[in-house]
């Protein structure tokens, strides 16, 4: 009984390294061939190459290393029984938390003004609302989510989230489904997106949802941050709705093509911040224990988790 890792775009030796270093008793492959084949019956993926884990006839769970598995559901040919875990655990969570705390205070203080104003060496205090005259809308309130609501109303700021179904987070105005959206985006000057990339979600952030965020706040125009997926966000629309006001400032960690082309005008926009999806970099210590614990459970007859739902598309 083995594991197989299969990771694109990431290094993999230094996951293949913690796995060993935590469950030494476990062989971990590094690659598919004839002679582990039906030996690997466990398989931490990120992005696999579509058709692959299909070949491994006694697959028993899928370890997603991130927390979106939109990559894994892409590829049809993973047969509908194989049960696929996300990575969902405190390091993540936090670093998540992180990223997007910094990029409300970041367009919250002002920093797009001040930057553009030193390059100047202008000093011109700029008028700053208090933070709980301030409504930060959250687009999924999973794991990630909430954990930024919480953050966010800890700091003072005024905090609402949409969602598939309804919550009940102490302080959060919840908004769910299509019925809930206009009344969530309308309260809204800073919208973060955390949703996982279904059918559903593929462009929801385009210039009809741009023109519903609160048009009179006190920032002086909406705020965007996306850091679920690229493909969620339509970024000729978000240009358009920098340029003509409709949006004050983006913060996108990820993109519509990844790497993000070199021509994107992206790049060059003077009120867009862009990290190179890194908002919840996580260690391999802190994913690979969280799996390690989830195969000593199977093993052990409990049940593991979170588990993704196939139907849902998260
Ligand atoms: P969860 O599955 O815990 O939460 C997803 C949330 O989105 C839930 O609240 C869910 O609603 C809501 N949702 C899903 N579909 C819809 C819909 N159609 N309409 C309204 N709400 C919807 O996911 P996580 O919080 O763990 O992660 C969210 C996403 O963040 C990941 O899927 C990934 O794409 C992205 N991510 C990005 C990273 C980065 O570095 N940029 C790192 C990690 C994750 P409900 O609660 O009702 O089911
Ligand atoms: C994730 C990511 O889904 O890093 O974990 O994007």
């Amino acid at each position: 009984m083995s594991l197989l890792i299969t990771i694109n775009g990431w290094d993999a030796a230094p996951w293949a390294a913690m796995f060993q270093r935590l469950a030494p008793g476990l062989p971990v492959h590094m690659a598919l061939d004839a002679r582990n084949r039906d030996a690997i019956r466990y398989a931490a993926v990120w992005k696999p190459k579509p058709g692959l884990l299909a070949q491994l006839p006694n697959l028993a769970v899928i370890f997603n290393l991130g927390a979106g598995v939109d990559a894994i559901l892409a590829d049809e040919t993973i047969p509908a029984d194989i049960p696929i875990v996300r990575g969902v655990e405190a390091d993540l969570t936090a670093r998540m938390v992180e990223w997007v705390a910094l990029h409300v205070l970041f367009h919250h203080r002002q920093m797009p003004q001040y930057m553009a104003q030193q390059s100047k060496a202008l000093w011109r205090p700029i008028f700053q609302p208090a933070a709980s005259e301030v409504s930060v809308g959250i687009m999924g309130l999973g794991a990630l989510g909430s954990a930024c609501a919480e953050s966010l109303k800890r700091l003072g700021f005024r905090v609402c989230g949409w969602s598939r179904t309804h919550k009940a987070l102490e302080g959060v105005a919840s908004y769910a489904g299509e019925n809930g959206l206009d009344a969530f985006l309308g309260q809204t000057d800073i919208l973060v997106c955390l949703l996982p990339l279904t059918a559903e979600t593929t462009s929801i952030l385009n210039r009809s949802l741009f023109r519903k965020l609160h048009r009179d706040g006190p920032l002086g125009g909406p705020i965007v941050i996306n850091a679920g997926r690229g493909r969620q966000q339509i970024e000729r629309d978000l240009i358009d709705s920098l340029n003509d006001g409709t949006l004050k400032g983006a913060s996108l960690d990820v993109f519509e093509e990844e790497p993000l082309p070199p021509d994107s005008p992206l790049w060059h926009h003077p009120r867009v911040f862009i990290t190179p999806h890194v908002a919840a970099d996580s260690t391999p210590a802190a994913i690979c224990e969280h799996i390690v614990q989830q195969i000593a459970r199977l093993e052990a007859g409990q049940p593991i988790g979170p588990l993704v739902d196939r139907q849902r598309g998260y």
